[in-house]
């Protein structure tokens, strides 16, 4: 059944993982969460993932699709977070589940086969049963603790991070506690690219911070492809 084609086996859409911004309200210095957006698609994230947790259905779906406008005119992929139903409203590009959420399979057949899935493994049997279920990117978290989500599991940290990447053939990206100056060595572990949150939503200059964090990671991402390990890194 079509539900259970792995992206390898099905044709899963061209994605740049290299920085990924995910979203917090409560964290963004009472900036709304547009402005947030807009600022760090200016200074170059590659994928943007609404994430909230309060607040109405109502109003995610205004926001969400505020910001899934903001992100096709700049050509960059919107993912709702753990909101099936928000994502299919809005017409997002995918949904990322986390390992309490919607099984990755059920996601899947929901979402289809055209859209982006996204899912958070902690181990590599996590991140191997995602990709059978169907997992476009598998989100390795959290690679070090951080008090931007508290219900986190135990951080996997670099090698970790190292033997959930070998363990599939889609994209991981580190997520939990990357900045700038730990970016490089995600992707040095074999991440396809980072996803942050306070290091962006609360820098004072989200564009900046955006920029700089792209280019360390743009630098990682030469370097990896210099050692010939352009299989998990940059655009897959
Ligand atoms: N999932 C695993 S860790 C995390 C999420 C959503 C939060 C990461 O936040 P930060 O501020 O980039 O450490
Ligand atoms: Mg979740």
């Amino acid at each position: 059944m079509c539900a259970s084609l792995t992206s390898t086996e099905r044709a899963a859409p061209r994605v740049d993982y290299r920085l990924y911004l995910v979203t917090d309200a409560g964290l963004s210095r009472g900036r709304r969460t547009a402005e947030v957006v807009r600022a760090a698609l200016a200074g170059g994230v590659t994928m943007v993932q609404y994430r909230e947790k309060a607040g109405s259905t109502r109003l995610m779906i205004e926001e969400a699709r505020e910001l899934a406008a903001l992100c096709r005119a700049a050509g960059v992929p919107f993912i709702v977070n753990d909101r099936l139903d928000v994502a299919l409203a809005v017409e997002a590009d995918g949904v990322h589940v986390g390992q309490d959420d919607m099984p990755a399979s059920l996601a899947r057949r929901l979402v289809g086969m055209g859209k982006i899935l996204g899912v958070s493994a902690g181990s590599p049997e996590e991140a191997r049963q995602a990709e059978a279920d169907g997992a476009d990117y598998v989100g390795a978290s959290p690679v070090f603790a951080t008090p931007t989500k508290a219900d986190a599991p135990p951080p996997v940290g670099v090698e970790g991070l190292g033997r959930l990447a070998a363990a599939v053939r889609i994209p991981v990206v580190a997520i939990g506690g990357i900045n700038a100056g730990n970016a490089g060595a995600m992707i040095a572990a074999g991440a396809a690219g980072v996803a942050v949150v306070s290091a962006l939503v609360s820098a004072a200059d989200v564009r900046e911070a955006a920029a700089s964090l792209r280019r360390v990671v743009d630098a990682a991402v030469g370097a990896a492809r210099g050692r010939g390990e352009a299989r998990r890194v940059g655009k897959q």
